[in-house]
């Protein structure tokens, strides 16, 4: 081995001690510093998923947009689903400070190349799908995202604070929206437990596989990258959400869902794991559906993205000119 080599390998360790002291005194990776070529990609796999599904996940309420109950509703909703466009840009924004191009990523998404989260696979035939969609599923992401607040990689972590506070607003609303269907008539009543009862499992599920089965963990928290395994996720939602459904007077469908003392946490019955894996693997109720409804969208909106581009290249031309 000679000099030159020498110091590359030196130069080398340096930049990943550097890397490693970053992490164990917690403090932030940003988009300058050097970091492990696996970190990059385990980052942007993760922020990519999560933005494909800001996006997708616009499309089972938005279905409800034009056949909202009344004007408030339909102002509410049309609100929440604009935020979850806006929470998708901010994690687009951020993947791409850690060299992603968005189009490739697009491109990714719609021929299936890279994942969205299971839960917005599931259909939305009634209108309390869009509460139970803001109290549950936004209550998984919430307890999914808070500690994510506290990730590693800086752009991710600031987009999260944003994306959790508006996300806190959204869990309220649905809660809102299924406290006045639950004082309404017997058949609203039972509208919700019904829409309760499709819900449940599949949120459970956005917590990912149970830890033993889980690929990425050890090493993402390892980089403190995730804060907490998908099963203590996992149970801090249970947790959490146990008394609220008892506030709204509705039951989880779960025969052994029950405190346990000794443990200090509700102990509760197996996810159909078989479920979520078929579900990710492109094999859910709407997977087909979301995808052409993505791509069509995105092909529609070619024109847009043309005129952008002509328009940037003409500034650009003109203040060449004048400089
Ligand atoms: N669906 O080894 P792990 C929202 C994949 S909230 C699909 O445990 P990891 C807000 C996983 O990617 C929803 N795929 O992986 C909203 C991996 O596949 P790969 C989005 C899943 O990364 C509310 C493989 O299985 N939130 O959008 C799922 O350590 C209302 C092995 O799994 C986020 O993305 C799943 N449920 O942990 C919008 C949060 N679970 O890449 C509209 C950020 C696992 O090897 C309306 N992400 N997989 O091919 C995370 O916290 C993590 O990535 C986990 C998975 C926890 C999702």
């Amino acid at each position: 081995m000679d000099a030159a080599d020498t110091d590359a390998r030196t130069g080398a360790d340096a930049r990943l001690a550097d890397f490693e002291r970053t992490i164990e005194r917690d403090q932030r990776i940003e988009p300058r510093d050097w970091m492990p070529d696996r970190y990059r990609s385990t980052m942007v796999r993760q922020i990519a998923q999560h933005a494909h599904s800001e996006i997708i996940g616009m499309q089972p309420e938005g279905a409800w947009i034009t056949r909202a109950p009344s004007l408030r509703r339909k102002a509410i909703l049309l609100a929440k689903v604009q935020d979850e466009a806006g929470h998708g840009l901010y994690l687009y924004s951020a993947a791409e400070t850690l060299g992603a191009d968005r189009p490739e990523l697009t491109a990714r998404l719609i021929s299936g190349r890279q994942k969205y989260s299971s839960i917005f696979n599931y259909p939305t035939p009634s209108f309390a799908d869009v509460g139970v969609i803001g109290w549950l599923v936004d209550g998984a992401a919430i307890c999914n995202q808070v500690p994510l607040c506290r990730s590693s990689y800086g752009p991710y972590a600031r987009a999260m604070i944003r994306i959790c506070k508006e996300e806190s607003f959204h869990q309220r609303q649905g809660y809102e929206l299924l406290m006045t269907l639950m004082r309404g008539t017997e058949a609203q009543r039972r509208m919700v437990q019904e829409s309760v009862d499709r819900w449940w499992w599949p949120s459970l599920m956005m917590f990912g596989p149970p830890d033993a089965e889980s690929t990425h963990t050890a090493q993402s928290m390892a980089w403190k990258i995730k804060r907490h395994t998908n099963d203590e996720l996992r149970q801090r939602f249970v947790d959490m959400t146990v008394p609220q459904a008892a506030a709204l007077g509705v039951t989880l469908p779960d025969p052994d869902l029950r405190w346990n003392a000794e443990r200090g946490h509700h102990d509760f019955g197996e996810v159909d794991w078989s479920e979520l894996k078929r579900v990710i693997s492109g094999d859910g109720p709407c997977n087909a559906e979301r995808i052409e409804v993505r791509r069509a969208a995105h092909e529609d909106g070619a024109w847009v993205r043309e005129a952008a581009a002509a328009h940037a290249a003409k500034r650009a031309r003109r203040e060449g000119e004048a400089a």
